[in-house]
């Protein structure tokens, strides 16, 4: 063989082997093609022993053409390398890649107890109104719950709330009222307050529960008059069941007040129409209120003569109930998930 036939033998082996490595898939089947080209039994390593009948002066020549087609070999197979990495790389973003268009999972959120939400809203209306927060103990003595509030022992309005007694004097509260007491003793005059907590009877059906809920109002100054009392429960049922809302007072009768009333408010179902929620009234009850009886008073050591005062109890159920049209109480206190997540 001389060194033309040698260099065309060399071309043909080099095309053909960068066409095998052109139709390779894998790298393994790729590394096989270029070692059946380079390897020491390959292809190439066999034209060696052509190299004995190459003349002297030809030899240069003839080893510049193995070189040079060896490394157009090698470089086929490295390119071959990158273009198979890179399909690799591609195929694996495209598996691992986090589709951004699904939709997310919303995680369980706690939100505020319904209870709690309108209690919340009671609270601001207040403040917008000039009313601070005050509190007391649940559990509470005859004196504040009772006697301070012009119940006298043995007296039968002790039976309008019935009492969870606990020991002779200790008793849980019956109503918010006990912290006007506490108040009026501690605190100089005047007093603007609002008591918001739980409370406590011997009740229970559809709208009446044995642990529930009052807002307490209380305001004590100099010429406060029952006019007072009806602008400040008008602005509030305003804010609470919406503008243009009429307020009506019904003659009642609480120890702690005189003159005393039961406040209803055109029934926000019907508009005042009359309806089944309203029992075809045209109003809802939504708490007692009245003026601050003078022995009230007395008992905290508050001149009368100078000072007057209105008072008033809300139940916090009784509004929330109306406002999110729920019939029975004891939902507020069933702890049902689906009840719940609904507010
Ligand atoms: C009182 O408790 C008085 N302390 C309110 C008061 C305060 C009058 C200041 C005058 C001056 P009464 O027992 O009516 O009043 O209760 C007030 C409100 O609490 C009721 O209108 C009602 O909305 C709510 N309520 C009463 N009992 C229950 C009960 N068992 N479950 C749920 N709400 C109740």
């Amino acid at each position: 063989m001389n060194v033309e036939e040698l260099e065309k033998r060399l071309a043909q082996l080099a095309d053909t082997a960068v066409a095998e490595l052109g139709e390779t898939t894998e790298r393994e089947e790729a590394i096989q093609v270029k070692n059946r080209y380079l390897g020491r039994t390959g292809s190439v390593q066999q034209l060696m022993p052509v190299m004995r009948e190459i003349s002297n002066e030809e030899k240069p020549r003839a080893g510049r053409a193995i070189n040079q087609r060896k490394n157009q070999i090698e470089e086929a197979f490295e390119d071959k390398l990158d273009e198979l990495a890179q399909l690799e790389l591609k195929r694996r973003m495209r598996e691992e890649s986090v589709d951004i268009t699904l939709p997310g999972r919303r995680p369980d959120v706690g939100l505020g107890h319904p209870l709690r939400q309108v209690e919340r809203e009671l609270i601001s209306i207040f403040d917008e109104l000039g009313f601070e927060v005050a509190e007391g103990p649940e559990i509470e003595t005859d004196y504040y719950n009772f006697e301070a509030l012009n119940f006298p022992p043995d007296h039968p309005a002790r039976d309008m709330q019935d009492t969870f007694v606990l020991t002779d004097d200790r008793l849980l509260r019956t109503h918010t009222s006990p912290v006007q007491v506490r108040t009026m003793k501690a605190y100089d005059l005047p007093i603007r307050i609002i008591s918001p907590g739980r409370v406590y009877r011997c009740d229970s059906d559809l709208t009446h529960s044995p642990v529930f809920h009052q807002v307490e109002g209380l305001l004590v100054d100099v010429g406060v008059s029952m006019a007072d009392l009806k602008g400040i429960l008008t602005a509030f049922a305003q804010r609470c069941f919406g503008e243009g809302t009429q307020i009506r007072f019904r003659p009642s009768f609480f120890p702690f007040t005189e003159p005393s009333a039961e406040v209803d408010v055109e029934c926000i179902f019907c508009d005042g129409e009359g309806c089944r929620v309203c029992s075809d009234t045209g109003w809802l009850e939504v708490l007692g209120a009245g003026m601050v009886d003078p022995n009230v008073f007395k008992a905290c050591g508050i001149d009368a003569d100078t000072y007057t005062g209105f008072a008033f109890g809300l139940g916090v159920e009784r509004i929330a109930m109306l406002k999110q049209g729920i019939s029975d109480i004891r939902r507020f206190f069933e702890n049902d998930q689906r009840f719940l997540e609904q507010f």
